[in-house]
C-alpha cells in the first residue's frame, strides 16, 4: 500500500462514495436493525453477474447522497477557494432538475427558499430549519468527500482548511451542532485514510481522530447553540469523542460484534450522530476482520459490512466507501461494481480535477 498514488486514493474515495450510495440504496430503511449476510452476498453476486452481460446492463442508480456530492465536487473544482453562492446554486439547480433522488424531507425547504430569495442570504434558510435548531441530518457528512481531497493541499499552503471548508459547506443546509461536527469527523477520517500506509492501525486512527474531535467539540461549546433534548436531559458536550471509544471497542474485539449492539450503541439512523460512527466502524472493522465476508478484500468488506448494518444504508455505505476508497485506492475496487453503478465515470473525472488542484 505504501506506493499508492494520491490520485489513486482520490479516485478510490469518490468512486467508493458513489458505489456505497448506489448499492446501499437498495436497502435504505428496509431491513433495520440489520440485514442478513445472504441478502448482501446475493445483491453483490447479482451486480457481478449483471456486469458480465453484454447488453442491457441494469444500472444501480445514485440518490441524493451522490447528487449533492457531485455539486460539491463541481463547485470546488470551479471555485477552489470556495463560493457559497455557487455551491448553493448547484445544490438547488441539481435538486430542481432531478427532485426524485430521495432527498431528506426538510432540506427541500432550503432549496425552495434559496431559489425564491435569488440566493441573497445564503446561510439564512438553513439556520431557520426546525425552529432555529437546524437539521441534525447526515446530509452534510454524506456529501463531504470532495472537500478533504481538495483541502489535502492545505498542508503545503495556507489555504482554507478542511475543517473550515467542511463547516462552510455543511452550514448551507445544516446548522445543528451534531450535523456540522459529524461532517467534520467524516472529513477528518477521509483525510487520515489518505495517509494510511501499511496495515490500518485502529488505535492510532481513533486516537488521532479523537484528539482532533476534542478540539472541534470544545470549540462548539462556545460557538454553537446547545441542541434541545426531547426530555430536557443534559446534553452530551463531547458526543463524537465519546462514541469514538465505542467504535474502537467494536472494531477491535475478537468476536464479531452483535448487530443489535451496533444499532443500539452507534446507531444507523438518518441523524449524523447516529450514522457517521457506523461508517467509521465499518471501515476500521473490515480493515482487520473478515467476519461474514472473509473471501472479500478490505474495500469490499467495508461496503458489505456497512450495508449489512441496516437503517440508513445508502448514506452509511457512501461514507464508509469514501473512507475505504481513500485508504485502499481505486485498484482494489471491483470493475464489475463500477460498471453497474451510475455516476462512476464522473467521479473519476472529479478526482482527476481535484488532484490537478494540489499544489495550486
Ligand atoms: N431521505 C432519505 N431517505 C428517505 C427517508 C425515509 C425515512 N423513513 C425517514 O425520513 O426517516 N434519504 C436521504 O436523507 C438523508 C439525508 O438527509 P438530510 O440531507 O440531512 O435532510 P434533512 O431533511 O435535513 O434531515 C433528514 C430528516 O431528519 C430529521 N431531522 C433533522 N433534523 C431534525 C431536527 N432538528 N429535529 C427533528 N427532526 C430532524 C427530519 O425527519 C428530516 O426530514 C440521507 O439518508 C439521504 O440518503
Ligand atoms: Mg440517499
Ligand atoms: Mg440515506
Amino acid at each position: 500500500m505504501t506506493s499508492l498514488s494520491l490520485l489513486s486514493r482520490f479516485k478510490g474515495a469518490l468512486v467508493g462514495a458513489v458505489l456505497g450510495d448506489c448499492i446501499g440504496a437498495y436497502f435504505e430503511f428496509e431491513w433495520a436493525p440489520s440485514i442478513e449476510k445472504e441478502k448482501i452476498v446475493n445483491l453483490v453476486n447479482k451486480i457481478e453477474a449483471e456486469s458480465k452481460k453484454d447488453k442491457k446492463k441494469k444500472v444501480w442508480e445514485f440518490t441524493d447522497d451522490t447528487a449533492m456530492t457531485r455539486s460539491v465536487a463541481r463547485s470546488l473544482i470551479a471555485h477552489p477557494d470556495f463560493s457559497s453562492v455557487d455551491m448553493a446554486k448547484k445544490f438547488t439547480e441539481e435538486y430542481h432538475k432531478e427532485p426524485d433522488r430521495g432527498y431528506g424531507n426538510a432540506v427541500i425547504t432550503i432549496f425552495e427558499k434559496l431559489k425564491a430569495s435569488d440566493y441573497k442570504d445564503i446561510y439564512k434558510p438553513a439556520s431557520e430549519q426546525f425552529d432555529g435548531q437546524g437539521s441534525y441530518g447526515n446530509g452534510g457528512a454524506m456529501r463531504i468527500s470532495p472537500a478533504p481531497l481538495l483541502a489535502q493541499r492545505e498542508e503545503d499552503n495556507d489555504k482554507i482548511t478542511k475543517i473550515e471548508l467542511t463547516d462552510k459547506i455543511t452550514r448551507l443546509t445544516h446548522t445543528h451542532r451534531d450535523a456540522i461536527n459529524g461532517a467534520v469527523m467524516q472529513s477528518l477520517a477521509i483525510n487520515l485514510a489518505l495517509k494510511c500506509h501499511e496495515e490500518v492501525d485502529i488505535d492510532n486512527f481513533v486516537d488521532t481522530l479523537k484528539s482532533d474531535m476534542a478540539k472541534v467539540e470544545e470549540k462548539s461549546r462556545s460557538k454553537l447553540p446547545k441542541p434541545d433534548t426531547e426530555d430536557g436531559a443534559e446534553v452530551e458536550e463531547f458526543p463524537y469523542c465519546k462514541v469514538l471509544e465505542t467504535v474502537r471497542e467494536y472494531a477491535k474485539q475478537e468476536q464479531k460484534p452483535d448487530m443489535k449492539d451496533i444499532n443500539d450503541n452507534l446507531g444507523t439512523e438518518i441523524s449524523a450522530l447516529k450514522s457517521v460512527p457506523a461508517a467509521l466502524f465499518s471501515f476500521l472493522r473490515a480493515s482487520k476482520y473478515g467476519d461474514d465476508f472473509k473471501d472479500r478484500n478490505p474495500f469490499e468488506r467495508t461496503m458489505m459490512l456497512s450495508i449489512s448494518l441496516g437503517g440508513d444504508t445508502d448514506t452509511i455505505a457512501t461514507m464508509a466507501g469514501a473512507i475505504a476508497g481513500a485508504c485502499y485506492g481505486i485498484n482494489v475496487i471491483p470493475e464489475s461494481w463500477q460498471t453497474c453503478c451510475e455516476g462512476v465515470s464522473d467521479a473519476i473525472e472529479f478526482a482527476e480535477e481535484l488532484h490537478k488542484l494540489q499544489g495550486k
